[in-house]
Formats: C-alpha cells, sequence, structure tokens
C-alpha cells in the first residue's frame, strides 16, 4: 500500500497564523524520504486548495473564518475519501479543524467498504465544541464534535454521509478541556485518556485496550496527532503549547505499538506553526513520531498482536 502524502494549508481555524507552513516544514523535515526508508511507495500528491467561498454567517459572534473553514472541510472531505481507496493517506496540516474533512471523508469510505471507522485522537484538547459552544471562536476546536454528528452543524458545514460513533473514539493526553465540552463528553460515548490516566496507568494498557477492539473487527483505524499532544518541552512549535503533554518515549511508544498492531490506515499531522519553531525540532520529532508509526525500530523484535 503506498503512503499518499496530502498537504493541507489551513490556518483559519487556529488562533493564529503560521500552520500554513506546516505541510511545507514536514516535507524540509524529510518526510517522505524517512517512509521511502522504510520501503514505502511514496506519492505526494502536493496541497489542496479549499472549495469556492460561500456567505455563512452564525450567530456566535465569536466565531472566526466560518466560510474558509467550511470550504476547506468540502475538498479534505472529498480527498480524503478517494485516498483512502488508493494507500494510506497522511495528512500534512494545517490546523486542526483539518480533521472535519479527514474523518468524514474516511468514515464514508469505511461505511462504503461496510467497515466499522476508529479515530485514535491524541491531543491535549478534545475538540468537542460546537458552533453554539465555542467562546474563541477558532475552528479547530469543533472537528470531533462535527464528526460525531453533534446538532447546529447543519447548514454550514457539509451533510455527514457516515458520522464517526463517539464510541469508536479514543482519546489520549487530554488536559485542556472547556465546560461545556466537559459537559457534552460525560454523556458522549467517546472514551477519554487524560493525562492523569497515563500518569496512573502508562499509555501501554489504555492504547491496548482500544487496540483490541479495532483488532476484534476489520475496521479502519484513523489516528489524529495534534503536536500539543506532546510536551512543549520538546514540541514548542504550535499556537496552543499546554504544559504537561506527553514525553518523547510515550508519544513513540504509542506510534511503535500502533504499527505492531498492523491497524492504522490513515493519519493526521496536524496543528505544527513552524513560525513558533526552534529551528525545525518540532517539526523534526513529528516526523520521527511518523517514522516509528509506519515501523522505523530500533532493534528487531517479536511483533505484539493483539
Ligand atoms: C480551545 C482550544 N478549546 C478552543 N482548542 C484547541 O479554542 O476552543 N487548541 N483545539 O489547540
Ligand atoms: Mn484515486
Ligand atoms: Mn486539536
Ligand atoms: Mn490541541
Amino acid at each position: 500500500r503506498p503512503s499518499i502524502l496530502l498537504g493541507v494549508p489551513v490556518q483559519e481555524g487556529a488562533g493564529r497564523m503560521g500552520c500554513d507552513m506546516g505541510p511545507s516544514a514536514f516535507r524540509a523535515a524529510g518526510l517522505a524520504p524517512a517512509l521511502r526508508d522504510l520501503g514505502y511507495i511514496v506519492e505526494d500528491r502536493g496541497n489542496l486548495s479549499p472549495a469556492p467561498l460561500r456567505d455563512l454567517r452564525h450567530d456566535n459572534g465569536a466565531i472566526k473564518y466560518l466560510p474558509e473553514v467550511v470550504a476547506w472541510t468540502e475538498a479534505i472531505a472529498q480527498a480524503a475519501y478517494e485516498a483512502a481507496a488508493d494507500g494510506i493517506p497522511i495528512f500534512l496540516g494545517g490546523d486542526h479543524s483539518l480533521s472535519a474533512g479527514t474523518m468524514t471523508g474516511l468514515s464514508r469510505r469505511a461505511a462504503e467498504e461496510d467497515r466499522p471507522f476508529f479515530v485514535l485522537w491524541l491531543d491535549s484538547h478534545p475538540d468537542f465544541h460546537t458552533l453554539e459552544t465555542t467562546q474563541s471562536g477558532n475552528l479547530h476546536g469543533v472537528p470531533m464534535a462535527y464528526a460525531t454528528g453533534r446538532g447546529g452543524f447543519e447548514g454550514y458545514f457539509p451533510a455527514l454521509h457516515a458520522p464517526v460513533k463517539a464510541e469508536n473514539v479514543c482519546m489520549m493526553g487530554i488536559r485542556s478541556v472547556d465546560p461545556p465540552e466537559r459537559a457534552a463528553l460525560a454523556t458522549a460515548g467517546v472514551t477519554i485518556h487524560d493525562m492523569r490516566a497515563i500518569d496512573e496507568n502508562g499509555v501501554v494498557p489504555l492504547l491496548e485496550a482500544f487496540l483490541r477492539r479495532v483488532a476484534a473487527t476489520r475496521g479502519r483505524l484513523h489516528v489524529s496527532l495534534d503536536v500539543d499532544f506532546l510536551d512543549p518541552g520538546i514540541a514548542p512549535g504550535v499556537g496552543t503549547t499546554v504544559p504537561g503533554g506527553a514525553t518523547f518515549r510515550e508519544a513513540h511508544l504509542i506510534m511503535e505499538i500502533l504499527h505492531d498492531s498492523g491497524l492504522v490506515t490513515s493519519l493526521d499531522i496536524v496543528e505544527l506553526n513552524p513560525f513558533l519553531d526552534e529551528r525545525g525540532r518540532t517539526a523534526l520529532l513529528m516526523v520521527d513520531l511518523v517514522a516509528s508509526l509506519m515501523g522505523r525500530r530500533v532493534l528487531d523484535r517479536p511483533t505484539r498482536s493483539f
């Protein structure tokens, strides 16, 4: 299966500019050669562009760039739906609003294949705001609410072919949750492992429990990796740093176990802001994490099975 790179230079969903340079930074950091070293055929499809803008207004006056993010979502969903049939797509963000498009396009593909669709969400934030509840107005805070079919997106964002089932979503690394998100998550059915759960248990049993559920099906597994999942000490190149994030080894171990599982069918790498990075170190770390996910390992060892 070829690995397909798709650049998504959307930045309007984040609170500050600069994520549009993310795809370039991932390429400059050597993502394609790293994948070729692992034996993959790499097909770089270049960068996507948004669909035409429509005039959209919402009662929540805090919302920023609604027409732009909606136009991106339309284009991304279609590209994700198509790429999923051709190989393992890796979406190079771009801010996290792009996952509104990737998750919905990929879940449409999974539904047509009669396969369940799962999401592993690695982020300090659940991004579970609706258009009504967002206070910052930054639409990178809404993709999970939209993709799981929460109300209020109708007439703005594209209609969902196949909503993502909340029960099929597992979040790890969460440590910044706004009150309306917390209230909604209490009953949504999403599995959430906050940083305390990682501290108390370690990442391995939490991740394995989820992967066993995926492995029991023929499902697709999408991984959405937000730079701010990582501790800001190792990943400064992001607009929304939150202290107390995943360590270098926690992050690599998750990637290594994901590779062993053989279950991952697509990936987002999002929120890299090269303007805030320190000489590319966050971009390079993200490329190394993708390489771990795709099979780079220190020593040969028996593969874990699920
Ligand atoms: C916050 C921050 N929950 C908001 N969200 C994100 O603005 O709604 N930051 N996604 O990266
Ligand atoms: Mn095709
Ligand atoms: Mn996010
Ligand atoms: Mn985040």
